[in-house]
């Protein structure tokens, strides 16, 4: 009597235990209630118009956010504040410097919380060009998005999502305010490196990033 039941609770473990294995199954059960996970494709479109009219205004100078003379990149996510689209556009200000690998660091977001991004998705490289993610790729990303290019040319741009959520909770919705202070790095042809971080302005309704150089 005393072994069937021990029996049947063993029974129950393992089948529980499977249960939750199932049920946390990975990226695809986890993204299916996190809302940065489900975007819509004239969401996104919508957001590459926006950052681009952004890149654009900050670019020419005039809005006073970068001086062009060492600008190297901007890196835009359209707002508002509390959208949960985490849609990049970045974009090669150099003269003649190839961007090969981009770097996004969250580590200091959400008021120094720290997100993670759990993956990049609905990439779209450069004109002629190629945009691999280098991590997170085919894994659950447990910190920075790592992306490398070819062909990313001077005044070419390109776009992506990522899942940024907390290393306590895969499912969390994180807004583009919550993406404040993360750090951009980009390397770029010819031995050119180049940082910066995200801020939300209010003024264009966007969180931007201006990379400027930092080496050589
Ligand atoms: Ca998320
Ligand atoms: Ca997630």
């Amino acid at each position: 009597m005393r072994k069937g039941l021990i029996a049947f609770v063993v029974l129950a473990a393992a089948v529980f235990a499977l249960a939750a294995t199932v049920a946390s199954g990975g990226p695809a059960v986890s993204s299916a209630k996190d809302k940065n996970a489900k975007i819509k494709v004239t969401a996104r479109q919508s957001a590459d118009a926006v950052a681009k009219q952004v890149y654009q205004q900050v670019s020419s100078g005039k809005s006073g956010l970068a001086s062009p003379g060492n600008l190297c990149a901007i890196a835009v996510i359209p707002g508002p504040a509390g959208s949960f689209n985490i849609r990049f556009g970045v974009f090669n200000t150099t003269a003649g410097n190839t961007l090969d690998d981009l770097i996004v660091d969250s580590f200091f977001a959400l008021g120094g919380n720290a997100l993670l991004h759990e993956s990049v998705f609905a990439t779209a490289p450069p004109p002629g060009g190629t945009l691999a993610v280098e991590y997170p790729n085919g894994v659950s990303g447990k910190g920075p998005a790592v992306l490398s290019f070819t062909g990313f040319d001077s005044l070419e741009s390109v776009a992506f999502n990522t899942d940024p959520d907390t290393y306590d909770n895969p499912a969390f919705g994180a807004t583009v305010l919550d993406m404040d202070d993360t750090r951009l790095e980009a390397v770029f042809s010819n031995g050119l490196r180049c940082a910066g971080r995200l801020v939300f302005n209010a003024a264009f309704n966007a969180s931007i990033a201006t990379l400027t150089q930092t080496s050589p």
